[in-house]
């Protein structure tokens, strides 16, 4: 039988037709509910993670307040915009494991808006008292972070537009959008929306909240204590590995379960969330879906610490060392003897005892379970996925580590040659003299500074948003570094990963 087009009309007969495991909304949506979370950046991970508790929420707890509106600002964003809305919002996830397939329809979008066409239309759904909460998947490059001086770079020409009152309705950045409609909120006399990060960063509610507020003062400094001191920023930690779509995706979600749908997901079946109680506008009850909400910050912090440095950290090991290696995707990287040992060593011998305990938490089950989720070869996670955009990343989840490393005096060789993965990476040639494209917002300064610096990660290292001050002065750490990069260069990947196992 020929695959149905995923909509509200055709969900039933899609049931009907297979009798592969699917799952359908069968909640009210559209008009019948109210959109209660404005998420801006509607990438797979939004999808596979909020959107889905939320989906549940729905389904199985009867929420009717807390349906999500979709918010694309970049002009790429039209894909998506064309892709929910030729499908009622509908999209379908499918989990993929070594045991099989399930696909589960998801209906909690309900509606969405493509900035570009209309940013007042925004502005406007944020400021709606409707919305109490405004979530963001922006990546660490949509914070405006410098990650030397901890400031939002003002200085940049996005943020310049939307701090121009010229501008005030045609905001560029999600801080342009949040200040607009914070703005309203306040002259409405209601209370700010919790900004929700769900993006990859430690202690990512309290970056956007400086962020937020650093822009509002250098617009209105009275709106900017507004926000500071009625608005809520919850921290938290979000996990699921996901994979970009490939069309191969849509050609088997057709063909094992008679679904077409333009942009479905295929993710893991594992999905945590970790995030503080701090919500200034009401809230779903998400602990009624899994998600883990904790009184304190610290909690958060050290679940985000457990997570981005095991997980994170040692995909950036696997990405890019698996890139010049030669490989294509994740699973394949760890099917290589040599990559499982160093990631497992990795964690255990240096990421492990920079790691607070957390109780109930067994550390070592954690990094078990990790290599588990990296060999999952169904879920087919492309290197270049995880390669992109390495500044927002191993200034993250590698640097701080080693920092950690050298002050409880452990060691942290493997984490050094990972950062050097990353700086040979930079050059976008791999092990076999293959080209591969690098994706970057920082590339022109990188690879001038890669070229210039050759094996000497000095050049590199001298980026000061990216690496402040401390550990280019620790000289255990720039050998450690400058051995590394030395034996990539000359050696290759494979050939230098046995010095780094025991
Ligand atoms: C990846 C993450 O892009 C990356 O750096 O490590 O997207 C990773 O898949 C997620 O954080 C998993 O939760």
């Amino acid at each position: 039988m020929s695959p149905l087009k995923l909509n509200n009309q055709n969900l039933s007969q899609i049931v009907a037709a297979t009798s592969a495991p699917i799952e359908i909304p069968t909640y009210p949506r559209g008009n019948a509910v109210k959109e209660g979370i404005v998420h801006i950046g509607v990438g797979g991970f939004h999808r596979a993670h909020l959107a889905v508790y939320v989906n549940e929420l729905m389904q199985k707890h009867g929420v009717t307040d807390y349906a999500i509106c979709g918010v694309g600002l970049q002009p790429f964003d039209v894909g998506m915009r064309d892709a929910l809305g030729s499908q009622d919002h509908l999209y379908t996830v499918v989990e993929r494991s070594a045991k099989g397939s399930v696909a589960k329809v998801m209906g909690s979008i309900n509606s969405y808006l493509f900035a570009p066409d209309n940013r007042e239309a925004v502005i406007a759904k944020m400021a709606h008292p409707d919305t109490h909460i405004v979530s963001l998947t922006i990546t660490e490059s949509g914070y405006y972070y410098n990650e030397n001086t901890h400031e939002l770079t003002s200085e940049d020409p996005d943020i310049q537009h939307d701090l121009d009152p010229a501008h005030d309705k045609v905001p560029k950045t999600t801080f342009g959008f949040l200040y607009q409609a914070m703005a309203r909120r306040r002259e409405q006399g209601l209370n700010p929306f919790t900004v929700v990060s769900c993006d990859n960063m430690q202690g990512n509610g309290t970056i956007t909240r400086r962020m937020l507020v650093s822009f509002a003062r250098l617009r209105n400094p009275e709106l900017a204590d507004w926000i500071d001191s009625k608005g809520h920023f919850p921290n938290a930690m979000v996990d699921r590995i996901t994979p970009q779509t490939a069309p191969v995706d849509k050609t088997s979600l057709a063909a094992d379960f008679g679904i077409e749908d333009s942009w479905p997901i295929v993710t893991e079946p594992f999905m945590q969330w970790v995030i503080e109680d701090h919500f200034c506008d009401g809230r779903p009850p998400f602990e009624k879906v899994g998600v883990q909400i904790v009184k304190n910050v610290k909690n958060v912090e050290e679940f985000e610490k457990h997570k981005l440095r095991l997980l994170n950290g040692s995909h950036a090991i696997i990405a890019y060392g698996g890139q010049l290696a030669g490989y294509t995707f994740v699973h394949e990287v760890m099917e290589n003897q040599l990559f499982r040992d160093f990631v497992w060593q990795m964690m255990q011998e240096e990421v492990k005892a920079t790691l607070p305990e957390i109780e109930g938490v067994d550390i070592d089950a954690y990094c078990r379970t990790l290599i588990e989720r990296f060999s999952n070869p169904p879920i087919r996670d492309q290197l270049p996925r995880i390669c992109s955009c390495g500044t927002g990343k191993i200034p993250q989840f590698i640097m701080p580590t080693i920092a950690e490393a050298i002050w409880v005096t452990g060691p942290f060789r493997r984490l050094c040659f990972t950062a050097a993965a990353w700086f040979h990476y930079i050059h976008g040639v791999d092990d076999n003299g293959k080209k591969f494209e690098v994706v970057d917002p920082m590339l022109e300064e990188l690879q001038t500074r890669a070229r210039k610096g050759g094996t000497n990660p000095m050049e590199l290292l001298q980026i000061k948003s990216l690496f402040g001050d401390d550990l280019r002065g620790d000289k255990r750490f720039v050998e450690t570094m400058t051995t590394a990069l030395e034996e990539i260069s000359r050696d290759g990947i494979l050939k230098s990963l046995p010095k780094y196992i025991n």
